[in-house]
């Protein structure tokens, strides 16, 4: 990778993954974009941020020109709640900006790093320790759209050898932006609302086991993913990725080591309810391993004590 394009980095990823690759491959070269200037400050003042809708092919072939491009990270999506509101809204947004950054890509034979997800999967996929390979039936239009999204990216790898490669990233947990319409957004919320109100009222019931990842495995696993050697991939959309499977009561247990007096409810939401449960409890990430030598470095527990410890600094709670 020499210069990279990254889509929609004001998101949850993209406002750690621009500042994690400029610090890697140099700030002139990695070039971020949202669809409005209404980004963090230090996106814009440390390397070139461009204003740019990814649904837009033209605009965004000229930045790609502009800056030399031959890496695209795609991380322009609609996540699964969302989804379900307005499921023509999130096929559109999740495809068009996918398919404008494979057919520039195809045009400057570069490179396509596209995130899938837990929610590739259905209701009729093996629940536990869930192949690379299997039932790929998702009941979300994000589902389905990340679906096509792995089969576009290896169909325009072997029929115009764009180096698209992807992930199936679990929940990702992190402390500087928050998600947003995501079915996986608690294990993140838990964190703020232990710390500022000594309880939280979770949203999916006990038992509800989902994959899950802290965001400085998920930004090592896009680049090293990415550096792989290209004869080593048996796969390429999209590894499963996973660093830990927790259910809501396991949370709050690692939490109650850090802060004793924590307090889980619960208030069932139907519709994320819905969506956990026809997602797998635990996928079997050993293609990831094999491959390209995947290992997460963080787990729940360790996690906890980072995540609960720079939450401290950054809401300024004693
Ligand atoms: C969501 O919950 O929609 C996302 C995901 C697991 O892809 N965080």
């Amino acid at each position: 990778m020499r210069n990279i394009l990254v889509l929609g980095a004001a998101g949850q990823i993209g406002s750690e993954l621009v500042p994690y690759l400029r610090n890697i491959y140099s700030a002139d070269s990695v070039v971020a974009t949202d669809i409005n200037n209404k980004v963090p400050a230090s996106l814009k003042d440390a390397g070139p941020f461009v204003v740019l809708d990814a649904l837009n092919g033209a605009d965004m072939l000229a930045t790609v020109k502009k800056y030399n491009i031959d890496t695209i990270f795609n991380l322009v999506a609609v996540l699964s709640a969302r989804g379900e509101q307005d499921p023509t809204f999130a096929w559109k947004v999740n495809m068009e900006s996918l398919i404008n950054a494979l057919e520039i890509s195809r045009q400057t034979k570069g490179a396509v790093f596209t995130p899938s997800s837990i929610g590739a999967f259905g209701p009729t996929t093996p629940k536990d320790n869930t192949p690379q390979d299997t039932i790929m039936r998702p009941s979300t239009i994000y589902g389905v759209s990340k679906v096509a999204a792995e089969l576009l990216g290896d169909y325009y790898h072997a029929k115009f050898g764009v180096d698209a490669r992807g992930l199936r990233y679990p929940g990702i947990i992190s402390y500087v932006t928050l998600p947003g319409g995501g079915t996986t957004d608690y294990a993140v919320e838990i964190y703020y609302k232990a710390l500022q109100e000594g309880s939280y009222t979770c949203n999916l019931k006990a038992g509800s086991f989902l994959d899950m990842m802290y965001m400085p495995d998920a930004l090592r696993a896009a680049v090293e993913l990415m550096e792989a050697d290209p004869s080593k991939l048996i796969h390429r959309n999209s590894f499963n990725v996973s660093a830990m499977s927790f259910d809501p009561e396991m949370i709050a247990a690692s939490i109650k080591k850090e802060l004793p007096h924590f307090e889980l409810k619960y208030e069932i939401d139907p519709i994320k309810q819905s969506i956990a449960d026809s997602w797998p409890n635990s996928m079997d990430d050993s293609c990831a391993r094999a491959e390209w030598n995947w290992k997460p470095e963080y787990n729940l527990d360790s996690m906890t004590r980072d995540m609960l410890a720079k939450l401290r600094l950054k809401l300024d709670i004693k």
